[in-house]
């Protein structure tokens, strides 16, 4: 046989193979259509916590393939971002996936225009644990602070210290720094008495465990001292205390307190009123809270400043009059940063409540803290002991927030502070009466919650 023959043959059987792969007749009514010949999906690889790799063969002439990730085998619903996603190579990185958790997954090739059927449906099991070397310090580092509310007497607890310092690079005092712990009283002279104890405590505690100290807090309404209550002098003579005070613990911490929320909660709840009636502004005025900014900018001006507040991501009223707040002092360089306070429940306020407040504090130029992070199981005192089902939903609801946190640019990304360590020590429980609660990331034994692999998948 001739050698052009041999070639013409291998043509046309190439040619054939090539046209029955990638389509198949049918008839129909004496209409005939074609369909495309689905890839066959390969065995997931890249296998992670959180992650895997999809991947399928090659169909002749398909100009790209649709992915379809669910835990559902019958794909009755699908994974967000992944119901008929478009790819144009072989292979697609599945990620924010949960640990120890199934997920399926199937391709469509488009080949003309022509969607073909489904692929075979292949099922990936996630990696069931986090290796122990995985820490929420590790997996944040160089990232942002991850912070916890502590005292300064569980500093000296073994337990605490143990997860305190192997989870966290960042810690705020619950109590420890509030004005009634530090302002003592006033003496004949009308200079203030200080007791330095627990944060002196805190400071030796966190320079030995190399964590970052977030100050909280100068002013609050409801951490006044039984002195500034009592005090007789004029309004100037008070304001010139608060300006001692703020001074005083600047310079005593200089270089060793980073930031710290200079003003906590002085916005009103109610819809019409813009400050909340407290003694600061009988005694200060309307701009008492511009002052003390002021007075913390001029006592160090290295310090980064923070307004502090909850309710923040759902109630858009209050929000506002804080954004609003936020400009008149970024107008005199006077904020660095806001707290966004996040005493949530597991089932509000919504992921998009959340997305929505974060984006509008974003687009000021401040930087972000998520601070005082709890979230509540049992608001509506339905359980008496904590049911697997409301762990896991806690775990979402940690999750959501990590990564709309994540999710911020870089350069405005400060710190998520969860506002305790283990559960039976919430403020929640005596706030609520002994209401059973279990808001925080580790159990009453130091063990981790699911909330806690949470915190590690929104990363
Ligand atoms: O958790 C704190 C609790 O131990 C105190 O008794 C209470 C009063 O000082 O303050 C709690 O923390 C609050 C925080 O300082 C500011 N935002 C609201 C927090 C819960 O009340």
């Amino acid at each position: 046989m001739k050698i052009e023959k041999v070639c013409n043959k291998v043509f046309y059987a190439l040619f054939f193979i090539a046209i029955t792969t990638f389509v198949s007749c049918s008839s129909d009514d004496n209409t005939t259509s074609f369909s495309a010949v689905p890839p066959v999906a390969q065995d997931a690889s890249e296998i992670d916590f959180t992650s895997f790799r999809a991947s399928w063969s090659n169909v002749f002439l398909a100009s790209g393939y649709e992915l379809d990730v669910s835990t559902d085998p019958n794909f009755g619903s699908f994974l967000q971002g992944y119901e008929s996603l478009a790819v144009n190579q072989l292979f697609q990185s599945v990620t924010g996936l949960s640990l120890n958790t199934e997920y399926y997954y199937r391709v469509r090739a488009i080949v003309n225009g022509v969607t073909s059927e489904n692929s075979n449906t292949i099922s990936v099991e996630t990696n069931e644990e986090f290796p122990d070397d995985i820490t929420l310090k590790s997996a944040t580092e160089g990232n942002f602070f991850v912070g916890v509310a502590v005292s300064e007497a569980r500093t000296n607890i073994a337990a605490y210290d143990e997860v305190y310092t192997r989870e966290f690079s960042s810690i705020t005092a619950e109590n420890d720094m509030k004005m009634e712990s530090i302002f003592t009283g006033i003496d004949g002279s009308g200079n203030i008495i200080f007791d330095w104890s627990r944060i002196d405590g805190l400071i030796d505690y966190a320079e030995a465990n190399n964590l970052n100290v977030h100050g909280h807090t100068l002013i609050w309404h409801r951490s006044i001292p039984q002195a500034l209550e009592d005090f007789t002098g004029t309004d100037q003579e008070f304001e010139d205390l608060i300006q001692q005070y703020i001074n005083a613990v600047f310079t005593r911490y200089q270089g060793k307190i980073n930031s710290w929320d200079v003003v906590n909660e002085a916005i009103d709840d109610d819809a019409g009123t813009q400050w909340r009636n407290t003694l600061f502004l009988q005694r200060m005025g309307d701009n008492y809270v511009e002052k003390c900014f002021a007075f913390a900018r001029a006592a160090d001006p290295n310090v980064k400043l923070f307004y502090n507040d909850y309710n923040m991501t759902f109630d858009g009223i209050k929000r506002g009059k804080v954004l609003d707040m936020v400009d008149d002092l970024l107008a005199s360089d006077l904020i660095d940063g806001v707290g966004y306070q996040m005493h949530i429940d597991y089932n509000f306020p919504s992921r998009e409540q959340i997305q929505e407040a974060t984006d509008e504090l974003v687009a000021k130029d401040v930087i972000v803290h998520f601070a005082e992070l709890d979230v509540k199981l049992n608001a509506a005192n339905d359980l008496t002991d904590l049911t697997d089902e409301r762990a896991e939903a806690q775990r979402q609801k940690v999750r959501e927030v990590v990564e709309i946190f994540n999710a911020i640019p870089q350069n405005k990304k400060y710190a998520i502070t969860v506002w305790g360590l283990k559960d039976d020590d919430t403020w929640l429980i005596p706030e609520n009466n002994g209401r059973p609660e279990w808001p925080l990331l580790f159990d009453e034994s130091f063990e981790k919650k699911p909330a806690y692999l949470g915190f590690l998948e929104g990363l």
